[in-house]
């Protein structure tokens, strides 16, 4: 949907392929050209739906025309006005604003993918073992799904050995508007193999995701030297919503917000998509974003000991914290290496959110985000704080939490009368344990006597209401207890409590 003001003013960049470039320097050279070109970017978006919003343009190009460059579209309504180099942004945002077509107009805001330098101290991969993901992968055995999970970042090392065969097909590649998002800074494909690295492939390291069917979508957004523009960031985050991916992680930030970018990220969020962004590297009370949009999973980053690292923003944004420091990963230029910063810390969450989305489908990516939070290790002051969040996540936990949970999970609207939960496990149930273990209580504390059913091969219970239907108008609850067993015996690893409300 582009604006139209008689004359097209603006283009996409021409289109060209990895073959056309020798060298990784020659694309380098290109991409250090085009920031130069990019000194000064107004993001501007336009009322919806405002007929007048071409034309008011239109009647601004008097005073603002000469100043404009170039206009690129970012999404229905949103468009990028580069300046001239040395033109003061200040007078044409002013006059923008005064236009009646125009919502609101904001810095095309640079963020940075934040890296520090390391030094290979510890063991290797010691992120996967303290929070549980060995564990996590034995208890979630088959998958359902294949998942997908955006990195919005320097891109990837698509021939990488361990990560050619993880990589979701249609990545693109923002900085050069073309569909090869080769990895020129190592940033992006660090963040890859942490989230999806192949696993017991007898070569390098393994990812999160295991053995799992979790794909990388590789968005590139950023330059060889890590900038990002926000209007990029806009625009990677719409192609992974137009993608379906299920997971999107954001390792990048800056400290201005950007209502382009917040609207952007709120837009994927209502698609059920799980957001996940790094806290930021600055070891301050200060906001970054994406991380402190309303949402996003913002994380944090511990080190080796737990403690969390020195350099991870601290603020009441944060929502969780997850090995940031030393973590071994994928080099783009074919190896490993070590990384620290919050920017490694979140791929260990969004690996986890997708290794969930991958064993239960079902779960929306509210549930996601809920559950890696509420199985959280706590840390320091008790309860959620600024420093960890809720905690420092726990693969197995949150996995085992997932095993209990509803396909209609809390908050359910208000049920009929007659209503039946189907409750699904990661394990075969032993029948003999339902009773004991799945209850219904009403608003007395009174043991409703329901009808419970295997199903599914033994993988899943109806729960079906009592003779009569439950009593209209009143709160229930439906409780799954450590009594439950697994047809090995086992017991349920976590209790589950849903309360649900009949209609009158
Ligand atoms: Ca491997
Ligand atoms: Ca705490």
């Amino acid at each position: 949907m582009a604006l139209v003001c008689g004359v097209l003013l603006w283009g996409w960049p021409q289109v060209m392929s990895a073959s056309d470039y020798s060298t990784l320097a020659a694309v380098r050279e290109q991409e250090a050209g085009l920031l130069q070109e990019r000194e000064t970017e107004l993001l501007v978006k336009y009322q919806a739906g405002a007929p007048s919003g071409e034309e008011g343009v239109c009647r601004l190009q008097g005073m603002v025309t000469a100043q404009i460059a170039k206009r690129v579209p970012v999404a229905p309504g949103l468009e990028v006005l580069r300046l001239y180099p040395g033109i003061d942004p200040g007078p044409v945002m002013v006059a923008l604003r005064q236009a009646g077509s125009v919502q609101y107009v904001e810095p095309n805001r640079r963020q940075k993918l934040t890296v520090m330098p390391d030094d290979p101290f510890f063991a290797r991969q010691w992120g996967l073992t303290t929070v549980g993901f060995p564990q996590a992968w034995e208890r979630l055995a088959t998958a359902r799904k294949t998942v997908i999970v955006a990195v919005i970042d320097s891109g990837i090392a698509a021939t990488h050995e361990d990560l050619q065969d993880r990589i979701a097909p249609g990545g693109y590649n923002f900085v050069l508007d073309n569909a090869d998002p080769l990895d020129i800074n190592g940033h992006g494909t660090a963040v890859a193999g942490i989230v999806a690295a192949a696993t017991s492939n007898g070569k390098g390291i393994a990812g999160v995701a295991g053995v799992f069917p979790v794909k990388i979508l590789p968005v590139k957004v950023a330059y060889y030297d890590g900038t990002v523009f926000s209007s990029d960031t806009v625009r990677g985050i719409n192609f992974a919503v137009q993608a379906n991916v299920d997971v999107i992680n954001l390792s990048l930030g800056g400290r201005e917000f950007s209502q382009a970018e917040n609207e952007a990220v709120q837009n994927a969020l209502r698609q059920g998509i799980v957001v996940v962004a790094a806290a930021g590297n600055e070891g301050a009370g200060v906001y970054d974003y994406p991380a402190a949009y309303p949402g996003v999973v913002a994380v944090g980053s511990v080190g080796l000991g737990g403690g969390i690292s020195v350099f991870s923003n601290f603020n009441d944004a944060v929502d969780v914290s997850a090995p940031g420091e030393e973590i071994y990963t994928c080099d783009h230029t074919g190896g490993y290496r070590y990384m620290t910063g919050t920017s490694f810390a979140a791929p260990v969450v969004a690996g986890l959110a997708g290794l969930l989305k991958a064993g239960f489908p079902w779960l929306t990516g509210g549930q996601i985000a809920g559950l890696v939070c509420e199985t959280a290790t706590d840390w320091g002051i008790p309860g959620k704080d600024i420093f960890f969040g809720w905690g420092v996540v726990d693969a197995d936990r949150a996995l085992a939490a997932a095993a209990a949970t509803f396909r209609e999970w809390a908050p359910p609207p208000p049920v009929t009368v007659t209503k039946e939960w189907t409750v699904r496990f990661n394990r075969p149930l032993a029948p003999g344990s339902l009773s004991a273990g799945i209850t219904v209580w009403d608003d007395q504390d009174c043991r409703v006597p329901v009808t419970l059913k295997l199903a599914g091969d033994g993988w899943e219970v109806v729960v079906g209401p009592p003779v009569g239907g439950y009593l209209a108008g009143r709160n229930y609850q439906l409780d799954l207890g450590k009594a439950l067993r697994t047809q090995t015996g086992q017991p349920l690893a976590y209790p589950v409590k849903m309360p649900f409300v009949t209609l009158p």
